[in-house]
């Protein structure tokens, strides 16, 4: 179906792709099968759906929640990559629109928005193998969301291929389009458990050349919200603003070889990046100066914009390098950001090394934790339940996969999740895509 140079078997071949990169989920799968268009995919899904075969559909494998990697179970399993399906169209100018397989990486689809004076909207560590059918199969959302929104939002249609085999396809584009339930809809951030997304219509973004951020010292996580509140409705070119603290910021910059990038050192810090046509500089430091920062690092050229970005984006990095992490994204209301935080640490087994750090503009916080048993998740209910007592959700961007789903009720009521495994069973009756993911009682 898709050539025998496209399936492979062997055991070195196909380690890399049964194995997610923090090193916490792996299994193994009989075959790695990459097919090269949607036909092929549609081709092996019904191959697979006729004979009990599991699909664990996987993009750039930068997953951090166990479901685009194979799990343990009964039944045989592939794993289906869609790195192959890299076609990029044109921009549409009229509709700043661009169509895009399901294997273009995001930082090709960045490149290719900002060849034509436009943007892609969504940016995170991650763009160089991350993959647009994951974000999309996830709801990505990355340090832009804030201004533009998850992946969700980008999504002007798609094209995938169901359980059975049967293509599906909306990528006419069509801003105003309200015929029927929205299928596309459905599939974004189901986690590969409805259907295989094979392709995307992706809604662009303007390109803002000019940029200044701005790197904030915070007597501690409590300053962090007041800090937002205060800056955001003076900041319409607000573009980002993340959060790290001490520790984390240390486990960096050890794992790098780089001094601190401000002394006095501080508890906290939040990074704020404003983006417009024309210098933001003076926006961010009236915004700043009315918040009554008066300590603020500022970068306002590239090179050292991405030198204070890299100890942001360098945090998933240098905790792997330290262990196999608990790591557990959450979101919670802004107001219940310091004290949710403080409940994690005062929770954490004594000896555990504690890296909270993420987007403060969403409220998404990420906890990671080592030194605990990867394989113990004691700490990872701790903290799930700590997100529920504070009002929040126990996934915010990086999808429930594998990792959450026996936690889904801790943010999910029984009657919604009565309503997913209806949608489940519905459109897929054999329990062929990812089963384990999202939902916990569907058997592999
Ligand atoms: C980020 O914001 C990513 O850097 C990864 O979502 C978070 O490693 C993590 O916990
Ligand atoms: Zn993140």
């Amino acid at each position: 179906m898709v050539g025998a140079a496209h399936v492979l078997v062997d055991e070195d071949v196909r380690a890399p792709y049964e194995t997610d990169w923090t090193r916490r989920w792996s299994g193994r799968a009989a075959a790695v099968v990459r097919p090269g268009s949607t036909d092929e995919v549609a081709a092996v899904l019904a191959w697979c759906d006729a004979r009990g075969v599991a699909v664990v559909p996987q993009g750039g494998n930068t997953g951090m929640v166990g479901a685009g990697v194979p799990r343990a179970g009964e039944r045989p399993q592939i794993v289906l990559s869609l790195a192959r399906l890299t076609e990029l169209g044109e921009v549409d100018a009229g509709s700043l629109q661009v169509s895009a397989g399901a294997g273009v990486t995001l930082a090709a689809l960045q490149a290719h928005a900002r060849a034509a004076g436009l943007d892609a909207g969504v940016d995170f560590g991650a763009r160089d193998s991350a993959m647009l059918g994951g974000l999309v199969a996830c709801d990505a959302g990355g340090i832009r969301a804030l201004r533009h929104g998850t992946v969700r939002a980008r999504v002007a249609g798609l094209e995938a291929v169901l359980a059975d085999g049967r293509a599906v396809s909306r990528m006419s584009g069509l801003l105003k389009d309200n015929a029927g339930y929205d299928l596309p809809a459905l599939l974004v951030g189901s986690e590969g458990t409805l259907g295989v997304i094979t392709g995307v219509r992706w809604r662009l973004v303007p390109r803002h050349d000019a940029r200044a951020l701005a790197l904030v010292p915070l007597a501690g996580l409590a300053d962090a919200a007041p800090l937002l509140r205060a800056v955001r409705p003076r900041l319409p070119s607000l573009d980002a603003c993340e959060f790290m603290t001490a520790e984390g910021l240390q486990l960096v910059l050890d794992h790098l070889r780089l001094p601190p990038p401000l002394e006095p050192r501080a508890p906290a810090y939040a990074l704020l990046e404003a983006a417009a046509n024309a210098d933001p500089l003076p926006e961010l430091a009236a915004a700043l100066e009315a918040a009554g920062v008066e300590d603020a690092l500022i970068a306002d050229d590239t090179a050292s914009r991405e030198r204070l970005w890299r100890l942001r984006e360098a945090h998933t990095e240098a905790i792997s390098a330290a262990g196999v992490p608990h790591k557990l994204d959450v979101g919670v209301p802004l107001e219940a950001l310091a004290p949710f935080c403080d409940a994690v640490r005062a929770a954490m087994p004594a000896g555990a090394r504690t890296i909270l750090f993420g987007h403060l503009g969403d409220g998404n916080v990420h906890v990671n934790v080592l030194g605990p048993d990867p394989a113990d998740e004691t700490v990872d209910e701790t903290v799930l339940r700590l997100v529920a007592e504070h009002g929040g959700t126990i996934s915010a961007e990086h999808g429930v996969g594998v990792a959450k789903a026996r936690f889904l009720h801790l943010s999910r009521s029984a009657a919604e999740i009565e309503a997913m495994r209806a949608i489940k069973a519905a459109l897929d009756p054999r329990a062929t895509l990812n089963p384990g993911a999202v939902l916990d009682l569907v058997p592999l």
